[in-house]
């Protein structure tokens, strides 16, 4: 088992495996009001918390370096985008709706080098016309939408058969 790193701006847990050895860096950044998956909106985004899926992701991949980060906050994202893309091999966006509104995650997205997956949980074609356009997409690598939470599980998938 290699390390994996839980980070939101509210808690932080870190496990480790005996070598301390990871190979693939990959990691998950979830934004605004993600961190409510499990609690509210259950007919549109699930019954699961984020925390209980990432658990499953890291049992599923234990040998993946698997980060998982949320804020609420743009800059937050950005400074998380700023940390990781110079040296993790791959980033899995859901933006929450910044992702409709941000110029700024855009431009992080393009200035760094590790390749970011867009995901979203729902499918936002079948929603309302503001969801239709996404300001990232353009910018990474490709899109998942309408899959629910296995979405980040295509995402790595995606990462590791590259
Ligand atoms: O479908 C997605 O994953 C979205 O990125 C979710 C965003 C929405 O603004 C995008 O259009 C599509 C909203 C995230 C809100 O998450 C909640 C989760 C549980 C309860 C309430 C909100």
């Amino acid at each position: 088992m290699t390390n994996k790193v839980i980070h939101s701006t509210n808690h932080l847990q870190t496990f480790k495996n005996k070598e301390n050895f990871a190979t693939m860096k990959i990691l998950i950044l979830n934004g605004p009001n993600l961190n409510l998956l499990g609690t509210r909106e259950p007919d549109i985004y699930g019954s699961q918390t984020f925390e209980s899926y990432f658990g499953q992701l890291c049992s599923a991949y234990p040998k993946l370096l698997l980060e998982y980060f949320q804020s609420n906050h743009e800059g937050m994202l950005i400074d998380k985008l700023h940390e990781v893309g110079f040296s993790y091999d791959g980033i899995v966006l859901n933006a929450g709706a910044y992702t409709h509104s941000s110029i700024a995650i855009a431009d992080a997205i393009a200035a760094i080098q590790t390749p970011v997956v867009e995901v979203h949980i729902s499918n936002v074609y079948r929603r309302e016309s503001f969801r239709h356009h996404s300001y990232l997409s353009a910018n990474c690598a490709g899109t998942i939408a309408g899959l629910g939470l296995d979405g980040y599980r295509l995402a790595i998938e995606w990462f590791l058969q590259r």
